[in-house]
């Protein structure tokens, strides 16, 4: 759909009248009329990463969820301000681990007798609180890019990990990446008391994967992909690895969202890919390639609707507030919570 051209001449006048003060960050889920007063396109680590080398802006408009704009803040300088255009815009995976429940399942570990031969691993896509817990107790942060690195590395640190919050993540890694059994593997539920697990399970699993999903990629199942495969003859099947284990495995290829545009970019024209991520990533892709069949891996519409929460009104509202002075929707880390969660941060950018 067309933007409304009126928010688009105000979105274009406020930036405008921010110059360099302002530096408007689109990840690759958001919307078109959104990504359009990007000044730069990502994954959410790559995002926040282009904030901090650009020290000159004030202020950092942070088109994503939550979690993103918290990672911004953290590895920004004090001096720079994100914006969140619409506080609602979370994130459900992000959401399941709340760090109430992180501590009790510390203390099941430790009352097991495995958190000290236990390492945290934590995906991006979780709260600030989530990466402190994770950087006090010797763990790393991963990105999907990275995962197979930090869990090489956290495996040479400790026995055990303790996958946070996407299980599937976890999961495809371990057994794709490292070669583990789906059997090393268990899942803690924090629903459940002891997470649903005995101490001798925890005792013997290698793989401690917390009960989060992300609720976009974990609607694919391997119906979508045996659907497209009929439809499509030849069609290749490319997936994020936030997608379940059983539809990772029916796939051809699995990567980040920097992989599939990659791949894509580089696939040769007449070819037919079916792409499992977010719905508008996928259209854009398919808008940018009219040369290849790109569709999207199920037949049912599927954003991720808090990243499409920041639409135009949204972007419009926060522009115009910066431009007259007017800090909205700031996101803040406190100081003791960044302390730890960049140490996490940081043992990322460290890894091999
Ligand atoms: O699923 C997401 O939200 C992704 C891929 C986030 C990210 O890391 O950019
Ligand atoms: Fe969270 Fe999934 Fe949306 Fe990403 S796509 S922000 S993981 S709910």
């Amino acid at each position: 759909a067309a933007s409304d051209p009126d928010l688009v001449e105000r979105a274009r006048a406020a930036k405008a009248k921010l110059g360099d003060k302002v530096f408007v960050l689109g990840h690759h889920y958001q919307r078109d009329e959104v990504i359009q007063f990007a000044d730069v396109t990502g994954d959410s680590f790559k995002l926040a990463r282009d904030a901090a080398a650009r020290p000159q802006a004030e202020y950092i408009v942070f088109c994503g969820v939550h979690f993103m704009a918290e990672s911004a803040d953290i590895l920004t300088g004090d001096d720079q301000q994100v914006v969140l255009p619409d506080l609602a815009a979370g994130c459900s995976m992000a959401d399941m681990a709340t760090a109430e429940q992180v501590a009790e399942c510390w203390d099941v570990l430790t009352e097991a007798g495995v958190a000290q031969d236990t390492v945290p691993v934590s995906y991006m896509n979780s709260s600030a609180d989530i990466k402190a817990f994770t950087g006090r107790h010797g763990g790393t942060i991963c990105t999907s890019s990275n995962a197979k690195r930090a869990l090489e590395w956290a495996f040479g640190q400790g026995e055990k990990v303790l996958f946070l919050p996407d299980q599937h993540l976890g999961r495809n890694t371990a057994v794709r990446d490292l070669g583990m059994s789906l059997d090393d593997c268990v899942v803690y539920n924090p629903h459940k008391p002891g997470g649903g697990l005995t101490a001798e399970q925890l005792r013997n699993a290698r793989m401690i994967l917390w009960r989060g999903h992300c609720s976009v990629h974990g609607r694919f199942g391997l119906d979508s992909v045996a659907d497209v495969r009929e439809r499509i003859p030849g069609v290749n099947v490319l997936v994020h690895p936030e997608c379940k284990h059983e539809v990772v495995a029916a796939a051809d290829y699995v990567g980040s969202t920097e992989y599939i545009i990659k791949t894509l970019d580089a696939a040769p024209a007449g070819s037919a890919w079916a792409i499992g991520t977010e719905l508008n990533l996928v259209r854009r892709l398919a808008n940018a390639h009219p040369d290849k069949q790109i569709v999207f891996l199920d037949r049912t519409v599927c954003f991720c609707s808090t990243m499409n929460r920041i639409d135009l009104p949204h972007l419009v509202w926060a522009l115009e507030s910066l431009a007259e002075g007017n800090v909205v929707n700031r996101i803040r880390v406190d100081e003791e919570t960044e302390h730890f969660a960049k140490l996490a941060l940081e043992r990322m950018l460290a890894l091999p």
